[in-house]
């Protein structure tokens, strides 16, 4: 048996019930990050007519998301014909419209549309958000290519550093993990000191979206890191239970999946966060609430 603490408590991961024999129990619970991912840049409005494409739309989405308990909106926007834009301008009043009529993180999307170009990406920075996505590694895409060389990906690393920025470190592959470890390994920490990922898994072209291979990357990730997990289409529900399982955190929304059930469309973003803070809440992790994503991640105070 294991010494008693001073204060004569077991041990931290053991079980403290009377006369229980000493036992591994299961690790501090902790709150769920949910993270909605509402609009994308994949699915056409007139295909999805819920897909929040106008800032009004966006809005009202962000607001009803945060009641349903998210915490964290990953933004991808449109222009006036609901094409996929990386607009400076727009970018920058988006931002600051999610601040004012919400108190969600505003993670912008440096990934866009596949056919955006590394400069327009990377000037994304500059609309100031409190977060951004960043993929590291290029991923075949369906029939596209999404596009991350080591030397872009480095650009924008640095630049999150020099501006301030809290980026999500997105994993589509496992290869992707390795150059999580060596961007980690040649530029150091990132803003706010803490590391979080985001597995993307079930892309046609990425790593498949199950349990096993949920459980795979996350052995994979660097001492300390806090993950999400997303799983794209009909790989939905399984990454969603197979992450709360292991301790991780999740994302939802539009971006990911348009289906609710099999033959069933998502009639908005918050009927899928509302699901998620339902299973969260089943999994006696709770969803967190902004203040409390922002101590996770290390997002400073709005500027
Ligand atoms: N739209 C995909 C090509 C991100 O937002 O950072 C890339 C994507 C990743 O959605
Ligand atoms: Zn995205």
């Amino acid at each position: 048996m294991t010494n008693p603490t001073p204060a004569g408590r077991p041990a931290a991961g053991q079980d403290d019930r009377p006369g229980q024999a000493a036992r591994p129990r299961a690790p501090a619970q902790h709150g769920t990050l949910i993270t909605v991912a509402p609009t994308g840049a994949e699915s056409l409005k007139s295909a999805v007519p819920a897909l929040p494409v106008t800032l009004d739309e966006l809005v009202t989405t962000a607001k009803e998301c945060q009641a349903a308990g998210a915490a964290v909106i990953h933004v991808h926007i449109r222009d006036d014909r609901a094409q996929p834009t990386l607009d400076l301008a727009r970018l920058t009043d988006t931002v600051a419209a999610l601040r004012e009529s919400t108190d969600l993180i505003v993670q912008l999307s440096t990934g866009g549309a596949v056919t955006d170009g590394f400069a327009s990406r990377l000037a994304v920075l500059d609309a100031a958000p409190d977060a951004c996505s960043l993929t590291c590694g290029t991923v075949n895409f369906g029939d596209e290519v999404f596009s991350n060389p080591w030397p872009f990906i480095r650009d924008l690393y640095a630049r999150t550093k020099e501006l301030g920025v809290v980026p999500e470190f997105e994993l589509f592959d496992l290869g992707h993990v390795a150059t999580l470890h060596r961007l980690l390994g040649d530029l150091g920490a990132p803003h706010g000191g803490h590391v979080h990922c985001d597995l993307v898994m079930g892309v046609p072209g990425g790593m498949p979206g199950n349990a096993a291979t949920l459980v795979q990357a996350v052995s994979a990730l660097p001492p300390g890191a806090t993950w999400s997990a997303t799983g794209i289409g009909r790989t939905t529900l399984p990454v969603m239970f197979a992450a709360l399982s292991a301790g991780g955190h999740l994302r939802v929304g539009m971006e990911d999946t348009v289906s609710f059930a099999r033959g069933r469309p998502v009639t908005s973003n918050a009927e899928l966060v509302e699901r998620a803070a339902a299973l969260a809440e089943l999994a006696q992790r709770p969803p967190m609430r902004p203040d409390e994503a922002r101590t996770l991640l290390g997002v400073s105070g709005r500027r």
